[in-house]
């Protein structure tokens, strides 16, 4: 048991009993072992989980509900039971869960819980209720914010202050590149959501200890970004959690180095787009969502004064990381887009955006040396944390202050 505590959230469906178990029960009674007008204690489930329940995010409590009628005024029994399979005719016991709801533990690990009541009456044929299955997931930890669709002109104008040529915007279509709405980590990937996914042993963050790299005063350790990981590891972090949450992985990794273990150097890549899962942003995502509308050198405007209410930059961050959400947040509710670590995303990297791939989503060149990094971070001046600014790695670097947020359709 991990000492994170998941707590659950679910809905319960009654569904009114009907089916196979009554028949058994007429069948009893078809045999003539009580004769046609004595009756025996029959029960009826008035009341049960959904046989799917699914919904399930950290940090919600939960329980399941039955109730049963039985005739003859016989009292029902309850007793739940787990199973590891979605089928109620095996299962164990649970200790103590004798009552009409069952409190699902809130120290799970990630996984797949089914649970099951079984209902007994003096005289009467047992019956059990629907198998509910319990998705322990990280939907509650990575928090999704919806980015609605919409256009915008992706780069900075020529007159913009500490801008790079690389930032011209496009020449087709006056540069306006248009964009489907999409969720993406209100925050950057933190170290505890690191470590729940890829292990508590994997954290390879710079500012994990050590001298100097404390959190500041009154900051959580494991709410900081998770930072020193490559371009590599953090697309291998999105498969794992699509595979956590039952989602459809959208990456297929192969000529891993190493062949297990981090960091991931090198690797091949390729992307399934119509999978569910989770991804990084392509660069158009990255900077539709930091712009937030805002056509300004920084999604607040360009006065370079009150960065430090949106960022954590070399003039504030004390040469630290810096718990995530702290600073005010954008229009559509992002935080830390501005500083604090940089962002991988998906793209390699082209000098012009002419070069990367039409004018609705484009995800990028077809090939290249670097993939994109956007946003600047604690050790960078306030220019580099603009919304166009563009700067890229090699795919198998890392640093202290690159880490990563994440997108999923
Ligand atoms: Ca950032």
């Amino acid at each position: 048991m991990k000492t994170t505590k998941f707590i659950i959230f679910f809905t319960v469906i009654p569904i009114m009993f009907a089916g196979c178990m009554l028949w058994d029960v007429e069948e009893v009674r078809g045999n003539g072992r009580n004769g046609g007008d004595v009756s025996i204690p029959v029960i009826t489930i008035t009341t049960q989980p959904a046989a799917e329940t699914n919904v399930i995010f950290d940090n919600i409590t939960g329980s399941l509900s039955v109730a049963a009628s039985v005739s003859n005024d016989a009292i029902p029994n309850y007793r739940w039971y787990s199973n590891t399979s979605n089928t109620n005719t095996s299962g164990i016991a649970i200790e103590n869960a004798t009552s009409e709801t069952f409190t699902i533990p809130t120290n799970l690990d990630l996984g797949t819980y089914y649970y099951f009541c079984e209902i007994s009456a003096f005289g009467a044929v047992t019956i059990r209720s629907n198998v509910a299955v319990v998705r322990v997931n990280h939907t509650g930890v990575i928090e999704m914010v919806w980015v609605p669709g919409g256009s915008f002109r992706m780069g900075s104008p020529s007159t913009e202050p500490g801008r790079y040529s690389n930032e011209d915007y496009r020449t087709a279509n006056d540069g306006i590149v248009t964009m489907s709405g999409f969720y993406m980590g209100k925050y950057q990937v933190t170290q505890e959501q690191w470590m729940e996914v890829i292990g508590e042993e994997n954290n390879p963050s710079y500012f994990h200890g050590g001298s100097g790299r404390e959190p500041a005063s009154g900051e959580e350790q494991g709410k900081r970004p998770v930072e020193n990981v490559t371009w590599f590891d953090a697309i291998e972090f999105c498969n794992k959690l699509s595979q956590l949450e039952d989602l459809t992985p959208v990456y297929t990794i192969t000529g891993r180095t190493p062949a297990t273990g981090y960091p991931i150097t090198s690797a091949t890549v390729t992307a399934n787009w119509s999978a569910n899962g989770y991804r990084l942003p392509t660069e158009a995502q990255w900077e539709y969502a930091c712009r937030a509308g805002s056509t300004t050198a920084w999604h607040f405007g360009n006065t370079q004064t009150v960065l430090g209410n949106y960022a954590w930059y070399m003039n504030n961050s004390n040469s630290r990381t810096h718990q995530v959400g702290l600073k005010l947040s954008n229009d559509f509710g992002l935080h830390d887009m501005h500083g604090n670590v940089w962002e991988w995303c998906w793209d390699w990297y082209t000098a012009s955006y002419n070069n990367a791939g039409g004018n609705a989503n484009p995800l990028g060149p077809t090939a290249g040396t670097n993939r994109l990094i956007r946003g600047g971070s604690w050790i960078n001046s306030a220019e580099n944390t603009r919304s166009a600014n563009r700067f890229s790695d090699y795919p198998g670097s890392r640093y202290g202050n690159v880490g990563f947020r994440l997108v999923r359709p």
